[in-house]
């Protein structure tokens, strides 16, 4: 469950979605608890802003300390988890990233032609989506080992599925993990998996303002990679702009403008690759009995 979204945690408790305090008069039944909370949200105007309670949650029934003593929970069993991935991945030498980005950005197709150019490079995937695993077999019929996670209900990989995925894959010293997330511009932002860095995917066709809408995950990524430049002329998308608002929310923020399907700024993608795996401290060596 994900009391950070708070998803999960509604329907936990057995409503399903937690828009009870819209006016969606598609669910007329579920909202007798609806006004009793109005009192957390800011209205300004005719705008709601939700999600400004101190846990950013509402759970019918449920008061906000116990939200935040949930969420903290969550989160702090989380960082344990990831702590232990990264350790793993730190005695290797081995350098991981975290793919995330909005549904069909294009993170497999680049991961595809990322393995593709990368050689024999020794690497691994862990694919989340929360169902089939169609990413992972996109992966493997590029001769890369990989490893599917469904989250079924779930919004984002945690550090939790992504030990037990590590231990499958057995990663070898120096190598390069891949973390193809959950398609989810929100919730995969809260989690540490243990990787070394998040690198945001966004592409050319989903409109500049998405940085400015969804920031959080522009604040935790290093490396924004814009991808699908092939269609920006069919778009009506200016590019600077994009970038522009990427540095608005994260003045820090790397950005490639690539294409993963034509091969445009690829290179330097698998250089900046390459770069950040030699710059990792080599394997410890291995313990003698
Ligand atoms: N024109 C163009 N299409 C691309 C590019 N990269 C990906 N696509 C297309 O975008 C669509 C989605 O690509 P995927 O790689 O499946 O995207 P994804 O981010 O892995 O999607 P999810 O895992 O479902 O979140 C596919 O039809 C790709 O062929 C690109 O650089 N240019
Ligand atoms: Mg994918």
């Amino acid at each position: 469950m994900c009391t950070v979204c708070g998803c999960g945690t509604a329907s936990v408790e057995g409503h399903g979605h937690r828009h009870d305090h819209g006016h969606h008069h598609d669910h007329p039944h579920d909202h007798n608890h609806s006004h009793a909370h109005d009192h957390h949200h800011h209205h300004h105007g005719d705008d709601m802003h939700f999600g400004q309670g101190p846990a950013g949650v509402e759970v019918p029934g449920m008061s906000q300390e116990r939200l935040i003593e949930i969420e903290t929970d969550i989160l702090a069993k989380n960082d344990r988890y990831a702590e232990v991935n990264r350790a793993a991945l730190s005695a290797l030498g081995s350098f991981a990233i975290n793919l995330v980005s909005s549904p069909g950005s294009g993170k497999t197709t680049l991961l595809c032609k990322t393995i593709e150019m990368l050689g024999d490079q020794p690497l691994a995937v862990i694919e989340g989506d929360q169902q089939t695993a169609n990413d992972a077999e996109r992966i493997r019929a590029t001769g890369a080992k990989a490893v599917q996670v469904n989250t079924g209900k779930g919004c984002h990989l945690d550090g939790h599925m992504v030990g037990h995925a590590m231990e499958h894959l057995a990663l070898g010293q120096n190598a390069m993990l891949f973390i193809e997330n959950v398609g989810n511009l929100v919730c995969p932002a809260g989690f540490d998996l243990g990787e070394d860095c998040k690198v945001a995917v966004i592409s050319v066709t989903e409109g500049e303002d998405k940085p400015l809408k969804y920031p959080d995950m522009f604040t935790v990524s290093e490396i924004a990679l814009l991808n699908k430049v092939d269609l920006a002329p069919y778009c009506d998308v200016d590019l600077d702009l994009y970038e522009a608002n990427l540095r608005r929310v994260n003045p820090g923020i790397e950005i490639l403008r690539i294409s993963a399907k034509t091969g445009e700024g690829m290179e330097t993608w698998v250089q900046w690759l390459r770069d950040r795996l030699a710059a990792k401290p080599a394997a410890a060596p291995v313990a003698q009995g």
